[in-house]
């Protein structure tokens, strides 16, 4: 029965004759200040892609701001239903909203609303992909569609594009071949190379949360989910199982054809160098007036803002191309930029970049704004808490810079200095049964350390026996760095493959009165990991040697920092990073990716010290006044 059968009369007010759900509520509209419209728009092909707009009411004559999203577009214009415009985009949004800017998400093609085909970071039309269709095309014919007032009447059919990560990506590709109505540009620690240092790899050693990114992206048009692990420490889980490949064909995430493709184009061959943005960009270099932005901790992304920077540069665009570089982790720009990890900065960096280099910026270009002369770089200053504004830059480099870079020795006893040591070698047993951890463990990847793991206390790893640390006396008087660091490693190891990491590390003071555990605080200002087998070539590998001296070289991430008198200068080697890279198993095989469980042995390692052969990093050390580097009266 449905329960209202009763016999006796009660009043309405007391009980509700049809129960409590109306049939039909309409509540009335709320007056919003702003209009959303999902549209699909059209691309060449016919496919269409979903797009969100959202238009301040009353608008005029105003420029778009516009985002192309591998990651729900929907969702980005819903940060709380509210009837005002402010609280209904992200933070991130709020300078554009107060201006008066229109803002536009869209779907990349086949993921969430949009039609068509996905294909992660869809490569340009040519060798790479046979379609006629690529984030250059769709870019292009998304602003042709937006800038037609019998689209969208409001517009002053200017548009400018931001994002950041894969969003940055786009920005990117729009830039290859920019539609005239395109006149200005942020790439946000874009994804320009995935093999190099951007998300996949770094140097050819692969990094294994990024399986999850892979289902969590690709095994669904929605959201899709990463693989039940079965285990919280993901350093266990990973090593129990073996190589990268084992854990996929045991989640089944191997079907992916994402997967497969990575997995089959282990090396840098023409796969990943065909999708290598920043020579692309060189090679096309746009007119668009663009900042290149990326945080100076980005555990994601942070080899492509710059290097695609300084590719410009190098072909003569730095005119219309600017660096911005915060202290930030990945796509902390689009949040607040107080602190990171114990570290805190002067104010709210992030928002000063979106309000006080951003909008401005866009301002002028899409809105007849004043002119804004953004500095060529502006960097955080990690030393001495503040950005830097340079007119040009880097202040050190291996040829055309100001300053040379110097190198700090690694010396006798775990010294650090840059006179030239006597002969010797330091070894170590690199044991793949017990990789050094990226962040103490237990290591979940999906813990909450992931953001801000860069600025990890290196304490936790300094003194095991697999981590050789080199520091140099506490300092009296302040270096300062600005620039890229090289390491130069000159070793030998008793396998045939082996990985190496080198972190630069600011030590702090023994004894902090104001903060006691920051006593001591060891800091990697710059680290990464390099995978013996490209020493010669990226493209080939080749076997190491067993026993024999050979020179592994790379550049570090950039830096603009003072280490104070007070603390010291610290390096730290060790030839593991996991469970974040893959282990390597310092046997060489053809594949890592389907290493067996046997290939994996420990090996010796020996650092050389001194002579022509000795292990170094190389630092782009500058005078401590850069004054005349400064660029004056911009923003
Ligand atoms: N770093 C993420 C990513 C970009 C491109 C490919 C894969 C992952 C991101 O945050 O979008």
């Amino acid at each position: 029965g449905t329960g209202f059968a009763v016999a006796q009369q009660v009043p309405a007010d007391i009980w509700p004759p049809k129960g409590d759900i109306p049939a039909d509520f309409t509540p009335p509209t709320v007056a919003r200040d702003y209009i959303k419209r999902e549209v699909m728009i059209p691309m060449r092909d016919g496919v269409k892609l979903y797009t969100v707009i959202v238009i301040p009411k009353g608008a005029t004559n105003a420029p778009i701001v516009l985002t192309r999203t591998p990651y729900n577009a929907a969702g980005r214009a819903e940060r709380m239903d509210s009837p005002s415009m402010l609280s209904t985009l992200p933070l991130a949004d709020e300078p554009f909203v107060k201006a008066g800017y229109i803002r536009v998400y869209q779907d990349v093609r086949g993921k969430y609303g949009s039609e068509g085909v996905y294909v992660v970071t869809r490569p340009v039309k040519g060798p790479l992909n046979p379609t006629d269709t690529d984030h250059v095309t769709d870019a292009y014919d998304t602003i042709d569609w937006l800038v037609n007032k019998a689209n969208l009447p409001q517009s002053n059919g200017k548009v400018g594009m931001i994002g950041s990560s894969y969003e940055g990506f786009t920005v990117v590709m729009a830039l290859l071949h920019p539609h005239p109505a395109l006149k200005a540009a942020v790439p946000e620690s874009p994804m320009v190379d995935g093999w190099m240092g951007d998300d996949w790899f770094h140097y050819g050693a692969f990094r294994l949360a990024n399986i999850g990114w892979i289902g969590g992206q690709t095994g669904y048009k929605g959201r899709g989910k990463a693989p039940p692990s079965g285990g919280y420490d993901d350093y266990d889980n990973f090593r129990e199982i073996g190589s990268a490949g084992a854990w996929t064909k045991k989640s089944g995430y191997d079907q992916l054809p994402f997967w497969q493709r990575t997995s089959e184009h282990a090396a840098y061959d023409e796969y990943w160098q065909g999708q290598a943005l920043d020579k692309l960009i060189a090679a096309n270099p746009s007119n668009v007036p663009t900042i290149w932005e990326q945080g100076l901790w980005d555990q994601e992304d942070m080899y492509g803002a710059i290097t695609s920077w300084e590719a410009l540069k190098a072909a003569g665009h730095m005119g219309n191309n600017h660096l911005v570089m915060g202290p930030w982790r990945h796509s902390q720009i689009n949040r607040e930029g107080r602190s990171l990890g114990p570290f805190t900065w002067n104010g709210d960096t992030a928002a000063q970049f979106r309000e006080d280099m951003v909008l401005p910026f866009f301002n002028q270009y899409l809105n007849d704004g004043p002119a804004v002369r953004l500095p060529a770089a502006a960097i955080y200053n990690t030393g001495e808490n503040h950005w830097d504004r340079f007119s040009t830059w880097p202040l050190a480099c291996v040829e055309g810079c100001a300053n040379a870079l110097k190198p700090i020795y690694l010396q006798a006893e775990g010294g650090l200095g840059f006179d030239v040591p006597a002969a010797g070698g330091d070894s170590y047993v690199s044991d793949p049964a017990k990789p050094v951890p990226h962040l103490p463990r237990p290591v979940n990847f999906g813990d909450g350390r992931w953001p801000d793991w860069l600025v990890q206390d290196q304490r936790s790893f300094d003194g095991r026996t697999d981590v050789m640390t080199y520091q140099t006396p506490v300092l009296t008087e302040a270096v300062r760095v600005s620039g890229a660091p090289i390491a130069d490693l000159f070793a030998k190891t008793t396998g045939t493959d082996g990985d190496f990491v080198v972190k630069v590390i600011d030590v702090f003071p023994a004894e902090n009165a104001t903060d006691a555990k920051m006593g001591g605080y060891q800091l990697a200002i710059s680290l990464d990991i390099f995978r013996g087998r490209y020493r010669k070539s990226f493209a080939h590998p080749s076997p190491i040697p067993a026993n024999q001296v050979q020179e592994y070289k790379f550049r570090l991430p950039t830096v603009n920092h003072v280490f104070q008198p007070g603390h010291r200068i610290m390096v730290q080697v060790q030839s593991s990073l996991f469970p974040l890279y893959d282990r390597n198993p310092q046997k060489y095989v053809p594949n890592i990716f389907f290493a067996d469980k046997k290939d994996y042995q420990k090996a010796t390692i020996t650092l050389m010290r001194g002579g022509a052969e000795g292990s170094k990093v190389w630092l782009p050390v500058v005078p401590l006044d850069q004054s005349a580097a400064m660029a004056t009266g911009a923003n």
